[in-house]
């Protein structure tokens, strides 16, 4: 499957340039020698950020200033009401940017980045995607990233009320809307800035083989049920994770494959790296809440044998029996066994209902909370009535 990806704000155009940096190893000589991506483009109100992006072009077809005369390039500090306004206006100029990009024809879908919490791309992300939908026919899919704990934190959180109205505009207009919860892939002990750079590599690394599986060329490599771009089109919708599991081949990969414990081995890795891939998955949720889901086991050829494939497919089917399973494998990896696992329409997703209860509290107590200090403020200002101001 390839892609054309956007990022908006800080955080959009970070994970949107890893993306562009996945891509770059996927066509090198050491990597897969096959392109993932066919464009990216960073788009913020704030000019350093723009500038600190790593990988994509430093042209300004593909880092884009918005909101200039509004912001004089310093971003819109959390306010994603203006974040919305600046977009509303530029939108139209991206859009027209994006779709007459010389390989746009051979993208099969957009992937949209920010992050819930912040101004520019949580206010933004809502019009992109609508005045992309509004031109194409191709699927847009949204990538909204959720606040740790510590942000969603006091009586007046714009990281709890950003995202829940983000994503309540976002749901209403792309394909897909994948939800990446960082407070998930929160680490004590490490630098913050090194946390969400792990974080963003984590994302995007839970695409790769999906992404790859369907573009591969090379006969040796290509899977016995393959996962292209079609399966992955039917499978999203709604609100969706991501997972990704991999056990190492030199803790199970034995060397006689005729014998009974060795062939048992080989299943045993899948199913832990399914496990693992459960347990990552970028937001969490339950199985069983899947409407569709997809799994795709990487691993050498003769390790993906038709026990694993079925061992694997009975776990899934177990836990989520009504869900339209999709499974294929990818006979690439040579070191370790690896599961991606997307669940897709998902019923019940209990940190977006919390965080949409939690916003409807702060939204009510905010009203309160304005009133009191407009009393407080004329209170402080009435013990200086008696003090003549000078001419
Ligand atoms: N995973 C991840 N989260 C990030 C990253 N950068 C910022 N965040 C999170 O994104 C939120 C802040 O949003 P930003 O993307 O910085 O905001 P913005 O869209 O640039 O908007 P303004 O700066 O307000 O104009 C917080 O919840 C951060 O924890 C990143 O590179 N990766
Ligand atoms: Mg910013």
């Amino acid at each position: 499957m390839k892609i054309m990806v956007v990022g908006m704000g800080q955080c959009g155009c970070n994970i949107a340039d890893e993306f562009y940096g996945i891509n770059n190893y996927a066509k090198s000589f050491f990597g897969r020698r096959m392109e993932i991506l066919i464009d990216a483009f960073a788009v913020n109100t704030d000019d350093a950020d723009l500038a600190s992006v790593r990988h994509i072009p430093r042209d300004k077809r593909h880092r884009i200033l918005i909101g200039l005369a509004k912001t004089f390039g310093h971003g819109v500090g959390k306010m994603n009401v203006e974040g919305a306004t600046i977009m509303s206006e530029a939108y139209p100029v991206i859009v027209e940017n994006l779709i007459t990009s010389s390989k746009f024809h051979e993208s099969d879908g957009i992937v949209v980045v920010a992050s819930g919490a912040g101004g520019t791309g949580s206010g933004g992300i809502g019009w992109l995607i609508k005045g992309l939908k509004e031109r194409m026919e191709k699927p847009v899919y949204a990538i909204i990233v959720m606040p740790f704990a510590y942000e969603e934190k006091g009586e007046h959180s714009y990281a709890v009320i950003n995202t829940a109205r983000c994503l309540k505009t976002v749901n209403q207009y792309a394909d897909a809307v994948f939800l990446l919860d960082n407070e998930r892939f929160a680490k004590a002990g490490v630098g913050i800035s090194t946390n969400l750079h792990e974080i963003n590599q984590q994302i995007v690394k839970n695409f790769y083989d999906l992404f790859c599986a369907g573009e591969e060329y090379r006969h040796q490599y290509i899977g016995s049920k393959v996962i292209d771009a079609g399966d992955i089109k039917q499978t999203l919708g709604g609100i969706c994770t991501i997972g990704r599991g991999e056990v190492p081949l030199s803790t199970f990969y034995g060397r006689n494959k005729t014998d009974y414990r060795e062939a048992a081995k080989e299943s045993v890795g899948a199913i832990g790296a399914l496990g693992q891939a459960i347990n990552s998955l970028t937001l969490k949720a339950n199985i069983e809440d899947a409407a569709r889901i997809l799994v795709l086991i990487s691993a050498p050829k003769d390790v993906t044998t038709l026990s694993v494939l079925s061992e694997i497919s009975n776990s899934v089917q177990e836990k989520s029996p009504k869900a339209v399973l999709r499974i294929g494998d990818y006979p690439r990896r040579g070191k370790e066994i690896s599961v991606s696992i997307i669940l897709s329409q998902l019923t019940a997703v209990a940190r977006m209902e919390g965080l949409f209860l939690q916003a409807e509290l702060l939204l009510k107590n905010q009203e309160k909370i304005e009133e009191e200090t407009a009393q407080k403020v004329k209170l402080m200002h009435q013990t200086s009535s008696n003090i003549p101001p000078l001419a």
